[in-house]
């Protein structure tokens, strides 16, 4: 079914609603941008909205009544409990998002990799695989680049690393290949339950058909479970067992298997990206480049030179022995234990932020298990303070903002430790996304090298 997009409300006026008001204002749409925010807080120019023919409406939404929009677009951040979108339902106004509404203008297959963790660094390198294959790919999706940007180019392949929220919106949404990562607690504040929240992430592959692949986390219960609702073919990829299909280790090889053969790619010792969680991300991107034809030498040096993503476990300096990591990108406390566990070294691990629903009790265990000291700052910086006294972590100081954070913590590390920024919480009660505050601890930590 094709949408009626001619009077559209656009809501969230951040990356994804700015994108998609602009395309549809490009085809001679009416389209109406509104967002909770002022103009002043969102730090938008009106002038330049007008210049497009869209519509601001700022600081408060505007009505929804019979008649006035056919479409509304709700931006990923934005939750399908407030009143417009409420309103819509009850009018029978179709409800939308980005995701699901470019989809419908894509012109190439379509790759698309989700995940509570992982999915940005292994949407990236399945990425980087298949340009380096030789097709003409986009990247695109929560990774940061909202895929309407760009969705109407001659690509030959798609390939979007998609979040629970947009597949909330997700209706005829068709990956040729999907891929789950891993389901562990994230987001709840939005799905409420572990059952909601998967639900939806199985949403990805509602629509495939036959000759479609689902690629699934042999080692996570939750993905592995996901199979009797995969219309298409499952692809398992496990870093435990060896599989009879799929993507797994072998001899010490990451290596794929189908169709009768047996394809050695890259020994795992070659992987440049650390960790245990990297490569199971490794074993995802060589199943869904695998399964599209993509050859095993060219996956494999890949793989032998991807360095990784910004914000996750990214190297920004040594000073006095001690290295610093940004993994700004730990917004669960689940990412979070991952770059935990990715180092052997002790750790003085900078934590806290905005809790998304989550639990901190096992990220707490790890904490005393790993880190010679925690420092803490943000909005649940005190909620996180009492369950790790309570499980016996003692070395705890407090910040009041991030650059006290790296000092204190630069005063608690010795020579050989590891000062890890990876806060196990959302960014958004001090900072506009994980990415400004990644980038500020890159600068308080150069700078601190400067001296
Ligand atoms: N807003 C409202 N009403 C609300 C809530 C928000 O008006 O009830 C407004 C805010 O004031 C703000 C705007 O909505 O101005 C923000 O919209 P948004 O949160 O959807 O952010 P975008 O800038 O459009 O970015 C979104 C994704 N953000 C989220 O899902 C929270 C980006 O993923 C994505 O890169 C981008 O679209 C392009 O597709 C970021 C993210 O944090 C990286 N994703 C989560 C994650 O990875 O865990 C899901």
């Amino acid at each position: 079914m094709d949408y009626d997009y001619s009077r559209t409300l656009v809501i969230g006026a951040g990356k994804s609603g700015v994108a998609v008001s602009r395309f549809l204002a490009a085809r001679g749409a009416k389209v109406e941008l509104t967002d909770q925010k002022g103009a002043e807080e969102l730090g938008k120019d009106p002038a330049a909205f007008a210049d497009m023919d869209i519509k601001l409406t700022l600081g408060a939404y505007p009505s929804v009544e019979p008649g006035k929009y056919t479409l509304v677009v709700v931006s990923p951040g934005v939750p399908l409990t407030i009143p417009p979108v409420q309103r819509a339902r009850e009018l029978h106004i179709p409800v939308t998002g980005e995701l699901e509404l470019a989809f419908r203008f894509a012109r190439a297959p379509v790759v698309a990799i989700t995940g509570t963790n992982g999915k940005t660094t292994t949407t990236a390198l399945v990425g980087e695989i298949f340009q380096k294959a030789g097709w003409r790919t986009l990247v695109a999706g929560n990774i940061g680049k909202p895929l309407i940007e760009e969705v109407e180019r001659p690509y030959d392949v798609i390939v979007l690393e998609v979040s629970s929220f947009q597949l909330e919106t997700a209706e005829e949404f068709r990956p040729r290949v999907g891929a789950v990562l891993n389901i562990t607690p994230d987001h709840l504040d939005r799905h409420l339950t572990m059952e909601n929240y998967t639900r939806v992430k199985a949403r990805l592959f509602a629509n495939q058909g036959g000759q479609d692949f689902a690629v699934l986390n042999y080692d996570d219960p939750c993905t592995k479970n996901l199979a009797p609702l995969c219309p298409g073919k499952v692809l398992y990829f496990s870093r435990r067992q060896e599989l009879p299909t799929g993507a797994c280790v072998f001899d010490g090889w990451i290596t794929f298997l189908g169709e009768g053969r047996r394809d050695p790619v890259l020994p795992v010792q070659e992987l440049k990206i650390p960790g245990a969680h990297n490569l199971e991300n490794a074993l995802a991107a060589v199943a869904c480049s695998r399964a599209l034809g993509v050859a095993p030498e060219t996956v494999a040096h890949v793989l032998h030179a991807f360095p990784g993503v910004a914000h996750r476990l990214e190297f920004v300096a040594e000073i006095d022995g001690v290295r610093y990591i940004n993994d700004s990108k730990g917004t669960n406390p689940d990412a979070s234990s991952k770059a935990l566990q990715a180092y052997a070294e002790p750790i003085v691990l900078i934590a806290g932020g905005r809790n998304k629903g989550s639990d901190f009790t096992r990220f707490v265990r790890l904490i005393k298990e790993k880190a010679r000291a925690l420092v803490l700052l943000g909005e649940c910086a005190g909620e996180i303070e009492s369950v790790a006294r309570r499980e016996g972590v003692s070395n705890i100081l407090r910040a009041g903002g991030l650059e006290e954070a790296v000092y204190l913590a630069k005063n608690a590390a010795r020579p050989g430790d590891v000062v890890l920024l990876s806060p196990g919480c959302a960014s958004w009660d001090m900072f506009k996304n994980y990415e400004e505050r990644g980038e500020l601890f890159k600068q308080v930590v150069r700078k601190m090298k400067g001296r």
